[in-house]
């Protein structure tokens, strides 16, 4: 999976799974994702087939095979959640990279290093000072997970 698709997974994934803990602190699965798990799983085995996914969730079935590490053509829970943490993770070093004077904040001219960042720029800017912090960039894709939702 190339990085760009990693990158449209964060921002359009339904649910971020696992909630913001500060570093070494153990991930909680946030109970929405297993309400929109459950919401996807129709048949209720568990795992999310390939049906299941492009009926339900489209972003997810649109990354199934990045997402379906065991390969048996299901995603489980877990599978999801590994996939969501390396975004996060992948997501956080680009920022890092385009933080180019390392101040921690994104200026609108660094954010143009991420043009899904860049593209949504004053929707992400919550306190409206030009900067963009990780707190606002979470708490947008938080938002998008609660307004986009599943269907
Ligand atoms: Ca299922
Ligand atoms: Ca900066
Ligand atoms: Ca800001």
């Amino acid at each position: 999976m190339n990085k760009r698709v990693w990158i449209a997974m964060a921002i359009a994934l339904p649910c971020v799974a696992v909630a913001a803990e500060p570093p070494g602190k153990k991930p909680r699965v946030n109970p929405e994702f297993e309400r929109q798990f459950n919401n996807v799983d129709t048949d209720k085995d568990g795992k999310i087939s390939k049906e299941e996914a492009a009926q339900k969730a489209p972003t997810l079935a649109a990354s199934f095979e990045g997402i379906d590490t065991g390969q048996d053509g299901y995603l489980s829970k877990n599978e999801i959640i590994a996939a969501q943490q390396k975004v996060r993770e992948g997501f956080s070093r680009r920022l890092q990279d385009a933080d180019r004077n390392k101040d921690g904040k994104l200026s609108r001219e660094e954010a143009q290093a991420i043009p899904n960042v860049s593209a949504r720029f004053d929707d992400i800017d919550a306190n409206r000072d030009g900067q963009l912090v990780l707190q606002e960039i979470n708490g947008f894709l938080r938002n998008q997970g609660k307004t986009s939702g599943t269907q």
